[in-house]
């Protein structure tokens, strides 16, 4: 409670004098700041509550420029309590609360100039001019509002019929996808049997080809054993069984760095670091590493990174330095042989694969039952995604009458100076800069947010690209009732928030209106 002493009670003697017993110029007197609606809760004759209960002050002590109740009750004609509300009548146009902060203060806040009583020249009363211009405003929404909403009628029955055909559609989709699910049974079943034929009568290709690689496995390790066999022998000059780095030495390959010498270093890094290799551990570990070596210097294999960088003159050379190595050299083209062979090898297992009459018979019916089986499935998951879409318009909320039902997919343009925005009504809003670049998502469809009142009045598209180290864009559309759908504005308050006004037909309803007007009392 605020406290008072008789000295400030005193100090507000004058005040009290112009202001407290002063009554509005309307019909029913009230203090001053009082709207109608609340005059009988200041009543003369009887002491007055503060609206929140918590004092009773005498009659007296109202509008006295003293603050005496908390929630500044007492004072609405004064600014002597920060938080209450000053209510000017402005007869001739809309009524107003100001906080009681703007009581003279030198600025004319209320049309009728009732907030600056101090200073009775100070405001001249506008009232009667705004409210004719408001009334004119009005009759103008009201008249545009009435043109509109016979066209929002169009969008009505327009939206109905969509829905209604995308209902039909959707029983349509429903049987189609029970018809499409028992072609796609019968071809699995179908599929099924002649794959079973299929596998029966190719069981004995297949293990006919298996014995094949197995035998081709079996040549290759055999050829492999005696080839790295009969290098180890060649190299160990003094039959020993055992390769020493010196009789390595002869093996030019191993010249890795090119120095026209084989170092010691050079053999040990192919003896995995030792001085020796027996023979088994010369054919487990040495001979795989040599063996590559060998074929590139004889220009059989090359490693693909090296593919384009040895010219032909080069590997021409190193073929006559590992001529120039070896002794008995003939005997060094197996690997081309080899070589070749396989090739052949190669074309004969491809070619057995070709079947006889009846088989190849079996296997072109499975394929085709394949083919059929794989075209039942795909027409199944058409009709499911077909049924999804439209399940999911149906639940789409197109407005209480289905009024924007018909402008689903529809999309608006519009250009300012350095982006043309695209609004692809229940879907998307995009961003396009006119330097060229990719294009911008501002949002995907997401609610209805207009107020409770209004609920279709605002439109959300959210989760749009994210903003450069900030959250995702969000656009929000203002809907405006006009007589053709267009987009008339678009900003970015804050950044990555876009806010566009967009007019439509749909938003015209002479009911809201009406609403309106009889919303603004005491005009
Ligand atoms: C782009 C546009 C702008 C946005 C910035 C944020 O330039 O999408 O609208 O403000 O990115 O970095």
């Amino acid at each position: 409670m605020v406290c008072k002493t008789w000295i400030d009670r005193f100090s507000s003697y004058f005040v009290i004098f112009c202001s407290v017993i002063i009554f509005a110029q309307s019909d029913v007197p009230r203090p001053r700041g009082v709207s109608l609606s609340k005059a009988s809760l200041y009543l003369p004759t009887k002491d007055f509550t503060c609206f929140d209960g918590t004092a009773t002050i005498p009659f007296s002590y109202v509008n006295d420029d003293y603050c005496d109740c908390f929630d500044g009750s007492d004072e609405p004609g004064t600014s002597a309590c920060i938080n209450g509300v000053f209510h000017c009548t402005n007869a001739g146009h809309r009524p107003q609360n100001l906080p009681s902060s703007r009581v003279n203060d030198g600025v004319c806040d209320c049309c009728d100039g009732t907030d600056e009583y101090a200073n009775p020249t100070a405001c001249t009363n506008i009232c009667e001019e705004l409210g004719k211009e408001a009334r004119a405003e009005a009759q103008r929404v009201a008249e545009l509002h009435k043109a509109g909403s016979q066209l929002r009628i169009d969008l009505i029955e327009k939206g109905n019929k969509k829905r209604n055909e995308m209902a039909e559609q959707l029983t349509q989709l429903e049987k189609d996808k029970s018809e499409a699910e028992k072609i796609k049974a019968e071809k699995e079943l179908l599929k099924n049997d002649l794959e079973m034929k299929e596998n029966e009568v190719l069981k004995v290709y297949r293990e006919a080809e298996e014995l094949e690689k197995q035998k081709k496995l079996d040549q290759e390790k055999e050829t492999n054993l005696k080839e790295s066999t009969e290098h180890f022998n060649r190299f160990d000059s003094n039959n020993d069984g055992e390769l020493s780095i010196d009789e390595i030495k002869v093996v030019n390959v191993f010249d890795r760095n090119k120095d026209g010498q084989v170092d010691d270093d050079e053999v040990k890094m192919f003896l995995g670091g030792d001085e020796k290799v027996d023979k088994d551990a010369f054919l487990s570990t040495t001979w795989p590493i040599l063996k590559p070596l060998l074929m590139m210097e004889q220009g059989m294999f090359k490693p693909e990174d090296a593919k384009t960088d040895t010219t032909e003159t080069e590997a021409e050379e190193n073929h006559e330095e590992l001529d120039a190595d070896f002794e008995g050299n003939e005997e060094d083209n197996s690997d081309l042989d080899l070589q070749e062979e396989h090739e052949e090898d190669e074309t004969v297992s491809e070619q057995s694969k070709s079947y006889n009459d009846e088989t190849q018979k079996i296997v072109d019916q499975a394929s085709e039952a394949r083919r059929q089986y794989t075209d039942a499935e795909r027409t199944v998951r058409e009709i499911e995604s077909n049924i999804r879409n439209i399940k999911q318009n149906l639940e789409k909320d197109y407005g209480l009458e289905q009024e924007f039902a018909s402008l689903d997919g529809d999309c608006f343009e519009y250009e300012d100076k350095e982006y043309v925005y695209k609004l692809c009504m229940f879907q998307k809003v995009t961003q396009k800069s006119k330097n060229g670049g990719m294009e911008v998502g501002l949002g995907n469809w997401g609610e209805w947010a207009g107020p409770e009142n209004n609920k279709y009045s605002v439109m959300k598209y959210t989760n749009g690209i994210a903003c450069w180290n900030g959250p995702s864009r969000t656009t929000t559309v203002n809907v405006n009732c006009d007589l053709e759908t267009k987009i008339t504005s678009v900003t970015e308050p804050f950044r990555c928030e876009y806010k566009m006004e967009l007019s439509t037909p749909a938003a015209c309803d002479d009911s809201s209106t009406s609403q309106e007007h009889t919303s603004h009392d005491e005009l």
